[in-house]
């Protein structure tokens, strides 16, 4: 098809462009990690959103090399972070995955080898995975159970919006797990928020509250316990080379 060979092309002339999004510290806004972000900068349409080209990489299965492309780019920014900041380095990248990366057998390998070259430890990466990722069972939960022996951190992403139950916590084991930002709370509308705060403590699991727009929403996030926050509150995604352009530059 063309979409298939637009992107095919795409990938060949490193059309990709990765934006990174500060997660920050509750108290305080510190930085702690920031989340790569794919963009297209499409010689025609400018810069593309994800929204309009990863479904169509999913279909057409070129989301496994540009899926390979955002892993290895991020990684390697990640190293190069560490070491021109030092200790004003995010401390963890997390890179999206889909469910056809995580089908890959040699996925936990690739992840391990992007690592080696970039220099990078397998603790300063996070993969985020949807909650419909983590049901596909058998080869899924291989790679996942490879990669966190690794030290590679695995996170549930956009957590509460999927039809998976409790349990799925318990079948496929995370480290972190990415409240949706539909439920970042408001007055007398904070009960999801507080209920899957509680969870993750009781399951020693790391709570992040996507979607922070507002300082009134992180100071509720604050209140309840929250440690780890995103959103345009905090940051916009932006090209690496902007976010710490005031202190690399
Ligand atoms: O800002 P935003 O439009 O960047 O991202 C929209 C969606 O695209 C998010 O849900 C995010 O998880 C997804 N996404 C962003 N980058 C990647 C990527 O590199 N790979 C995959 N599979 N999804 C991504
Ligand atoms: O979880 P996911 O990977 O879907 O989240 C990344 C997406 O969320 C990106 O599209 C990013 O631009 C978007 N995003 C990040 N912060 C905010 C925010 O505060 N509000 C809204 N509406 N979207 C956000
Ligand atoms: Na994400």
């Amino acid at each position: 098809t063309r979409r298939d060979a637009e992107l095919r092309r795409a990938l060949a002339d490193e059309q990709f462009v990765l934006h990174y999004q500060p997660v920050v510290a509750l108290p305080g806004g510190d930085l702690a990690g920031v989340e790569a972000l794919v963009r297209w900068q499409h010689p025609e349409r400018g810069l593309l959103a994800p929204g309009e080209f990863i479904a169509a990489a999913e279909d057409t299965g070129l989301i496994v090399p540009l899926g390979r492309w955002v892993l290895r780019a991020a990684v390697r920014q990640a190293a190069a972070w560490r070491a021109g900041l030092g200790a004003g380095a995010p401390r963890t990248v997390s890179v999206n995955a889909s469910p056809q990366q995580l089908q890959n057998p040699e996925f936990a390998a690739e992840v391990a080898a992007a690592l080696d070259e970039a220099g990078l430890p397998p603790t300063c990466l996070t993969l985020e995975i949807t909650e419909s990722t983590a049901l596909g069972g058998g080869a899924t939960w291989t790679t996942l159970a490879a990669l966190r022996e690794l030290g590679v951190r695995v996170a549930l992403d956009d957590f509460g919006t999927g039809a998976s139950t409790l349990s799925l916590l318990v079948d496929c084991p995370v480290d972190q797990v990415k409240l949706d930002r539909s439920f970042v709370p408001g007055p007398g509308r904070d009960a999801i928020a507080r209920a899957v705060l509680q969870l993750t403590q009781a399951m020693g699991v790391e709570a992040v509250a996507e979607g922070v727009e507002t300082a009134e929403q992180a100071e509720l996030l604050t209140a309840m316990g929250y440690r780890r926050a995103q959103g345009y509150h905090f940051a916009r995604p932006a090209p690496a080379e902007d976010l710490f352009a005031h202190r690399v530059g």
